[in-house]
């Protein structure tokens, strides 16, 4: 199987092939990309690792990122629409691309839950942070972080997330190449982005929600600053927002997740 270290020389070419940076292990990718990003590196610069040791997720949350297991990707954008939009849009394309990349390798249909989080049957594989720079002058560039699980055994994750996550070879049964998923995902990414440039949101929520059939019409639990929102989910707005109709009213949601569902 081919070494992730040779990532620089072996993806593909596209726009993500021109400036990757490999490390064997930092703190985080989206810090390093962050880094890179104020050094005035270009857009679709990559930034992958073999190891995070303060892999994050929102929140200051913490993304479990043992060595050899995970693929812990950062792509360095400078969209020129302004942080808000782009990063709802990133964030969606990330999503897709993270399922479509995973579609290509597991037996189960990958599927999304707003506004991040990808699902294999009911274990979370995969996450993605999107961060945004700003500076004095305005916006400046996004990073969009991923992680995906992919050759993790069970004793890989802690015991908090047995039985909540999963991985491509706890799925499959066998090891594949984290190359692989991320020439596929980087692909995806590519195709989807440059939908969104072209022809704005409507293509990529439709697909999104393609990927995500509880976010139309399924019964959502939201949390959100405001606290939990219940009711059914009935699409995304233009803005990526996640709608919801509850006893109160209708509902747009910006920040905030779906913590559980089921089908109505
Ligand atoms: C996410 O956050 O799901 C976004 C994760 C993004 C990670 C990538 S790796 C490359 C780049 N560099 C970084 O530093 N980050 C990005 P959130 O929705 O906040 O989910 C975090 C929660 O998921 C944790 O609180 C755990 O419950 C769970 N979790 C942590 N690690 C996990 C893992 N490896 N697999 C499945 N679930 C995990």
């Amino acid at each position: 199987m081919p070494s992730l270290a040779n990532v620089a020389t072996a993806l593909p070419e596209s726009r993500f092939s021109a400036v990757v940076h490999y490390f064997g292990t930092v703190d985080s990718t989206n810090q390093v990309a962050r880094d890179l990003g104020r050094e005035g590196k270009p857009d679709g610069t990559v930034v992958v690792a073999d190891e995070q040791t303060e892999g994050r997720g929102r929140w200051q949350r913490r993304w479990v990122s043992p060595p050899g297991a995970g693929l812990y990707v950062s792509l360095l954008l400078r969209p020129e629409f302004p942080a808000a939009e782009s990063g709802s849009a990133v964030q969606l394309v990330a999503g897709i691309a993270t399922a479509e990349a995973l579609d290509v390798f597991l037996p189960s249909k990958p599927w999304l839950r707003w506004p991040n989080d990808c699902f294999i049957l009911d274990g979370k594989i995969a996450g993605v942070l999107v961060e945004a720079e700003t500076t004095g002058q305005g916006f400046d560039f996004l990073v969009c972080g991923i992680g995906v699980n992919v050759n993790h055994e069970v004793d890989d994750f802690p015991a908090e997330l047995r039985g909540r996550a999963t991985s491509v070879k706890l799925q499959l049964g066998h090891r594949v190449s984290r190359l692989d998923v991320l020439a596929a995902l980087l692909d995806s990414f590519d195709t989807w982005e440059s939908a969104w440039r072209q022809h704005g949101m409507a293509p990529i929520r439709e697909r999104w929600l393609e990927l995500s059939p509880e976010s139309i019409g399924g019964s959502v639990s939201v949390q959100t600053e405001a606290g939990l929102i219940e009711g059914v989910a009935d699409g995304l707005t233009d803005a990526g927002h996640l709608r919801v109709r509850a006893d109160d009213g209708t509902h747009e949601i910006s920040v905030g997740e779906v913590i559980r569902s089921r089908p109505s």
